[in-house]
């Protein structure tokens, strides 16, 4: 069966809100309104995103069903150390269940634990395709022997992974530049590519220049969650992000939004 993103993106683009961080990193990410799920289902809606990537739990008790829903397949906490290694938690059968209208699954390229996450990968691509869901693969090249994870050659060996194990679209960290980022969106090739934002960027103004430099690369948009609804006013920060990926605004334009 077929399977598209096309069904949820905006003429090929789109704005995706990251929400899985209590199992990656805790609540620590969180504060009094964001810890509250219903205020990022809320923030989901009200800022025009095109979808909203969500771990099984919080899915299960809070999905309203007026954004899309990405279910992330596969997660762990970081109270472990060394090579990192995500299992799947979740079927597609069961994300099918919920509503999910794409999949997320994470890999880490450079663990020695990559062949179990790029196997696991192919059974869900498999399962994702007889429902006809599109996957999502967050690639983050880590583990001992991965120096730099934002390097032009990882990010772009990590775009072109996404393409060769068939994700629909991948999800990888911003190089810092248009020109080396432009390369990696290449290396991808008909995998559309995602950029996902990190902890929050020394201002606001800096991670729009991010959004805006992953557009001009010819990226599909941008994942993101820290960035969004860390900043002073999450719906703003929303609307600015959203101008830029969907619209093509300018920096300038965009950033008045944030006065
Ligand atoms: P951010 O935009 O906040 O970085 O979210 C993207 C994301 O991939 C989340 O989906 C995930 O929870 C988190 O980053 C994982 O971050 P890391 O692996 O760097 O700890």
């Amino acid at each position: 069966m077929a399977t598209s993103l096309d069904s949820f993106l905006t003429n090929g683009r789109g704005v995706l809100l990251a929400y899985d961080h209590g199992l990656e990193h805790g609540p620590s990410d969180f504060n009094g309104s964001t810890v509250d799920p219903e205020f990022i289902l809320n923030l989901a809606s009200k800022g025009g995103f095109n979808g909203i990537v969500l771990q099984r739990g919080v899915a299960e008790r809070y999905y309203d069903g007026k954004v899309p829903l990405i279910l992330k397949l596969n997660g762990k906490t970081n109270l472990v150390q060394g090579d990192p290694v995500s299992r799947q938690i979740c079927s597609v059968e069961e994300a099918a269940e919920l509503g999910a209208k794409a999949l997320g699954y994470t890999i880490y390229p450079g663990s020695i634990h990559e062949g179990l996450m790029l196997h696991e990968f192919g059974k869900v691509r498999k399962d994702a395709g007889r429902r006809g869901l599109p996957t999502i693969a967050w690639i983050y090249p880590r583990g001992r022997s991965v120096m730099n994870d934002v390097s032009p050659e990882v990010v772009a060996y990590a775009a072109r992974i996404g393409l060769e194990i068939g994700a629909d679209a991948v999800k990888i960290k911003y190089t810092g530049d248009v020109e080396s980022f432009r390369w990696a969106v290449r290396s991808a090739g008909k995998t559309k590519v995602f950029m996902s934002g990190g902890p929050k960027a020394d201002s606001e103004v800096e991670f729009l220049r991010q959004v805006c430099g992953v557009m001009e690369a010819g990226a599909a948009g941008v994942a993101v969650g820290r960035n969004v609804w860390q900043s002073h006013d999450p719906f703003k920060m929303s609307e600015a992000v959203r101008r830029i990926v969907v619209d093509r605004w300018s920096l300038n334009e965009a950033q008045r939004l944030l006065a």
